[in-house]
């Protein structure tokens, strides 16, 4: 942990107060824009959140992911486009340059990250691959002291506003699996690459995501992270131990939003000569949620703490993330059925959460991907 308990302690209860004062109200106002207003953004950046992670020696907080996760977590009770806003740089975007980049690399990127000047993009997912990443088909063939790149990625986030993007290519033609994959911190700007039009989506609505096309893009060797070619696919994979860390605490604090949400609306609204609240059927959908909740809560303390004191936490992760994701997706369903028809208008935040909580089961490795982490794990302990 980089900041004492104390300073965290404010630090959560100002988040608090940003989300209910600011974020929570200019929700209706996302979905209209399609995009978090300039003056919320503007305030996200001077409260730091941009650099949450960002090690303090390049300006940021340098939270653990304890920390980390209690800030998500708060974050996750307002529209998810508001995280989304900041996650890729204070996660998948910088993390790759944080864990495994080199000392000029760090230097360069991560104290425009922390102050929110430049963001970061996470570039792994490709028309081709997806769940099977170790597949990708971008290039990067050596020519004298520079890489060229080609190829395409696909539903990247934040990429119309990225600064800069962890980019896995293949530069080992020879080797068609993880050990030919190489990361590559790409500046947005370099000619040759282009960003694709925004995909429209199902749900957060406000987070831009779009394609990244490399057309002979000439890239620096020295922008190699950590400098030795072959190692991309581990330092996405160690991303992602991170990452998935933080989409779980995102969906523990979404879930306190909709259970909060579920329990004024059961005490307020009456049918049949009194509070639906008072109907053990409701109450039951209260207590699942709440029950559901609080173990996925637990789950992302319990892998954020073991994390923070240096144990890998890939298996750990995936539990998680695979448990929180799922969980949301049971507590969004149910708050619909309690709200009823209001939960299936817009003039409810429930439609939304309902859209939104969908992708949490999908992005940063499916379901499925984290029973496949997991049950691996098992198997090769047990043979
Ligand atoms: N940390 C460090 N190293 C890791 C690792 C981790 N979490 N996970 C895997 N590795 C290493 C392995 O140890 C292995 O190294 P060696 O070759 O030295 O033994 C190498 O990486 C390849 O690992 P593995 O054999 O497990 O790779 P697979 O191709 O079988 O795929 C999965 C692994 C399926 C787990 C991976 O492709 C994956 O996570 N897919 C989902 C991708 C994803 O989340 N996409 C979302 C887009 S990002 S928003």
């Amino acid at each position: 942990m980089a900041v004492d308990k104390e300073t965290l302690d404010q630090l959560l209860a100002v988040v608090r107060r940003f989300v209910d004062e600011r974020l929570i109200p200019a929700e209706r106002k996302v979905e209209e824009l399609n995009d978090i207003p300039e003056d919320i953004l503007s305030e996200m950046k001077e409260l730091g959140l941009f650099g949450l992670t960002i090690p303090e020696t390049y300006g940021g907080m340098g939270l653990g992911m304890e920390d980390e996760a209690r800030v998500i977590y708060e974050i996750g009770r307002a529209h998810g486009s508001y995280r989304s806003a900041f996650a890729t740089t204070i996660g998948i975007g910088s993390q790759g340059i944080v864990i495994d980049g080199t000392d000029a690399q760090k230097d360069r990127y991560l104290p425009l990250m922390a102050t929110g000047e430049m963001i970061g993009s996470f570039a792994l997912t490709e028309p081709g691959s997806g769940s099977d990443a170790a597949a990708l088909r971008t290039n990067a063939v050596k020519d004298g002291d520079h890489y060229v790149l080609n190829g395409s990625k696909r539903f990247i986030t934040n990429a119309p506003r990225a600064g800069v993007f962890t980019v896995m290519a293949r530069t080992d033609p020879d080797n068609k699996g993880a050990g030919g994959i190489t990361a590559f911190a790409v500046d947005a700007d370099l000619e040759g690459l282009s960003v694709g039009k925004p995909d429209s989506k199902l749900g957060h609505h406000g987070t831009l995501t779009a394609d990244v096309n490399f057309d002979n893009v000439r890239v620096p060797a020295e922008a190699i992270i950590g400098g030795v070619p072959g190692m991309g696919f581990k330092t996405a994979m160690k991303v992602l131990d991170r990452g998935r860390l933080h989409i779980a605490a995102a969906a523990c604090g979404a879930a306190d939003r909709l259970i909060e949400e579920c329990l004024r609306y059961a005490m307020e609204r009456e049918q049949f000569g009194k509070p639906i609240a008072e109907f053990q059927l409701v109450q039951a959908m209260l207590a699942d949620s709440r029950t559901e909740a609080y173990a996925a809560w637990c789950m992302v303390l319990d892998a954020a703490k073991r994390r923070d004191a240096g144990e890998r936490v890939t298996v750990e992760s995936s539990c998680a993330k695979y448990f929180a994701t799922e969980m949301v997706g049971r507590v969004a369903d149910r708050a619909v059925q309690i709200f009823g028809g209001a939960g299936y208008i817009v003039d409810y935040p429930i439609e939304r959460f309902y859209r939104d909580v969908r992708l949490y089961r999908i992005y940063e490795g499916t379901s499925q991907i984290q029973q496949l982490i997991i049950a691996r794990d098992m198997i090769k302990n047990a043979s």
